[in-house]
């Protein structure tokens, strides 16, 4: 019965760890917070990746803006181009996934964006 009590108390604590410290979160690449992406979100993104700087946990869920989980190269990358105007970022809602030899063709199942990729390589 005691053991039943601890497992009890260590989900509790589990529980609470997982549950987000701030529920205000950031919009896709602006890591700062200001409301804005700039050239300051992707110095901060970089200099992250380059372990030269922390971030929290609300600003690596906008770094994060190919929504992989993961905060790395590839986001400051895309991160630059939408800062530059040269592309945007992708979205984050669920793909279909067409095949076709060896020419994926991705399309978003909500918003019909979509993108191509040839033996894994990104084309368009
Ligand atoms: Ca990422
Ligand atoms: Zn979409």
């Amino acid at each position: 019965m005691k053991r039943v009590f601890y497992i009890c108390i260590a989900a509790l604590l589990l529980v609470s760890f997982a549950l987000p410290v701030s529920a205000e979160a950031f919009s896709q690449g602006d890591a700062s917070g200001d409301g804005k992406v700039t050239a300051m979100d992707y110095m901060l993104v970089k200099r992250y990746v380059l372990r030269k700087t922390e971030l929290t946990d609300v600003q690596l869920a906008a770094a994060d803006v190919n929504g992989d989980g993961k905060v790395n190269p590839y986001d400051y990358m895309i991160l630059k181009r939408v800062v530059l105007g040269k592309g945007e970022f992708p979205c984050l809602h669920d793909y279909d996934e067409t095949v076709v030899g060896n020419l994926h063709i991705f399309t978003c199942k909500k918003c019909g964006h979509q993108y191509e990729e040839f033996d894994g390589q990104l084309i368009g």
